[in-house]
């Protein structure tokens, strides 16, 4: 038996820890070391865990490891100078998102790791939750024949930030965070993007960014679609945090609804799924959907890395979500549509 894969985890904040129990239930590799600038994370994460071999600094843990991979689950600002260090010491590394906090970073980084040779893959986990899955799985059926409408549709008013406070004190909130996911669910879904328009609000007057957006996007196929987020949706049933899907097709219609109910409509009629995801042994309500994603997107890291083939995510395809959300940021300033290929 091929042996395990030997990884360390760089940042043990707050969604870190779903990381390191994805890690626990995937065969194949392991986190045998961890890394976080903050002694008081350290401990919290190494001691629950059972970590004993930690670091302070990420160029110590470099120089005292001898690594497979690395899990880079610290936010934006570090991610550059991480995963340069990593790629300097030819380490696969895995990033979480945002990738960068600008598409100058970003594509230096994937630049670093093509120089050296060494897989790079973003944590990009939202278009691996098991109901986004279900609705690729209808397209790649062909049931509801060729797309030309969608809708990506994200509207809460749950408090993410307890949790995570920095989300309220950034000059970028909701697009740079959330809509980033659900403009690669877009892709993922309907294909990559020629051009996008963007209507920003800040509802919430207590946070510096945008709680409110509405994206109009032209995919290079031909289909249209409409993405938007809210942080200041207060529904009757909460929804956070799930993703709903509408897509028109030449031959019928999928719709993703609250409460994981997917219907599908196709020439052969109607059909009404539970496409709810497990709860994980580790998991809890509401996060289940996210959490279960997490295990997913870093064994298909763990696959990629033993097959040598290209993450799914991998930061080149990052690039190009990276792209709509400073596309975004640009056309709700300037209120003109922004063309993709300009920035790439
Ligand atoms: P956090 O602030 O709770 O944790 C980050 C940790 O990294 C902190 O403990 C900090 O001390 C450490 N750190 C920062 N720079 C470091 C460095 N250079 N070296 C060592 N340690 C360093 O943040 P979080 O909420 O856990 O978010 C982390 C990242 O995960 C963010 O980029 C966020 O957007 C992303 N995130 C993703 C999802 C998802 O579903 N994909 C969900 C939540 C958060
Ligand atoms: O997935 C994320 O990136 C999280 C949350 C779902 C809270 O927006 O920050």
């Amino acid at each position: 038996m091929a042996a395990e894969l030997r990884g360390a985890l760089i940042g043990c904040g707050f969604f870190a820890v779903n990381q390191m129990h994805a890690w626990r239930d995937i065969a194949g590799a392991a986190i045998v070391a961890i890394c976080d600038r903050d002694p008081e994370r350290l401990k919290i994460v190494g001691d629950q865990f059972g970590i004993a071999r930690r670091y302070a600094d990420a160029a110590a843990l470099f120089a005292g490891e001898k690594l497979d991979f690395v899990d880079i689950a610290t936010t934006a600002p570090s991610h550059r100078s991480l995963v340069e260090m990593a790629a300097r010491h030819r380490v696969p590394a895995i990033c979480q998102k945002p990738f960068a906090p600008t598409l100058a970073d970003a594509k230096a980084m994937v630049k670093a790791c093509t120089d050296a040779g060494v897989p790079l893959m973003v944590h990009e986990n939202f278009r691996w939750q098991s109901p986004i899955q279900a609705v690729r799985a209808v397209l790649d059926s062909g049931d509801i024949g060729r797309p030309f409408f969608g809708r990506i549709s994200f509207r809460s008013a749950y408090d993410v930030f307890s949790g995570q406070p920095y989300l309220a004190t950034g000059k970028r909130f909701i697009i740079e965070d959330l809509g980033i996911h659900s403009l690669d669910i877009a892709r993922f879904l309907l294909g990559d993007v020629s051009a996008i328009t963007t209507r920003t609000a800040r509802i919430n007057p207590d946070i510096v960014g945008e709680d409110v957006a509405t994206m109009l996007i032209d995919h290079k196929n031909g289909t249209i679609s409409v993405v938007d987020c809210s942080y200041a949706t207060k529904l009757a049933t909460e929804p956070f945090p799930e993703t709903l899907v509408e897509i028109d097709g030449s031959d019928g219609t999928i719709r993703l609804e609250q409460g994981y109910r997917l219907t599908v409509t196709s020439k052969s009629g109607t059909r009404i799924s539970d496409v709810s995801p497990p709860l994980l042994s580790w998991a809890s309500r509401p996060w289940h959907n996210i959490q279960e994603s997490v295990v997913a997107i870093q064994k298909h890291w763990v696959d990629c890395l033993v097959n040598g083939t290209e993450p799914a995510t991998s930061g080149a395809d990052n690039l190009k979500t990276l792209a709509l959300v400073e596309a975004a940021y640009s056309g709700a300033a300037s209120r003109e549509p922004v063309q993709l290929d300009a920035l790439l």
